[in-house]
């Protein structure tokens, strides 16, 4: 997207996809020969929900269907000066995990199912903020929406 005058911060969504207690991580590529742990998740288009995104985002990296989402976090990602997200993130068990797929695999190296800390080294900034917050998976009607800013 073409961006005009001064930057701003642009608002992406992530999603907690979840499947027999874990979380479905993708190694993607953040620089031509690097690559980091992501929750699958990208920007809100123009005219889109969050909630519409989230949905959008799985089922074009992952081929996955979800069931209901829940709001659980905010994350504040400042990349750099002039790069700085605002993630959304929800939570959302997974349908069909049979039907995981590489869809973009010039993008994504692959998904894998994991326990939320098990994943530790080459976090996407994002990611590594919502692991810093008091966001934990499954918790379910426990659940405050947790910030991390
Ligand atoms: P584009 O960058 O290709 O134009 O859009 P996209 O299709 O939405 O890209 P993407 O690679 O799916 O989205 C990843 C971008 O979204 C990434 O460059 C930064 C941004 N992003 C955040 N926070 C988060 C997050 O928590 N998870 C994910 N997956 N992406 C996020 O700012
Ligand atoms: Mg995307």
């Amino acid at each position: 997207m073409e961006l005009i005058g001064e930057p701003v911060p642009r608002i992406a969504v992530a999603v907690i996809v979840t499947h027999n207690r874990r979380v479905l991580f993708g190694k993607r590529r953040v620089a031509d020969s690097d690559f980091e742990w992501q929750l699958p998740g990208g920007w809100i288009n123009i005219g889109e929900s969050p909630m519409q995104a989230a949905v959008r985002e799985v089922r074009e990296e992952t081929g996955l269907t979800l069931g209901i989402l829940e709001f659980v976090a905010l994350t504040n990602n400042i990349f750099s000066p002039k790069n700085h997200s605002i993630s959304l993130c929800f939570e959302a068990e997974c349908v069909e995990p049979e039907k995981l797929m590489i869809k973009e695999p010039e993008k994504c190296l692959g998904w894998q199912w994991c326990e939320w800390h098990e994943v530790e080294d080459k976090l996407f900034l994002p990611l590594a903020n919502l692991m810093k917050s008091d966001y934990r998976p499954f918790i379910g009607d426990k659940r405050t929406v947790s910030f991390s800013i």
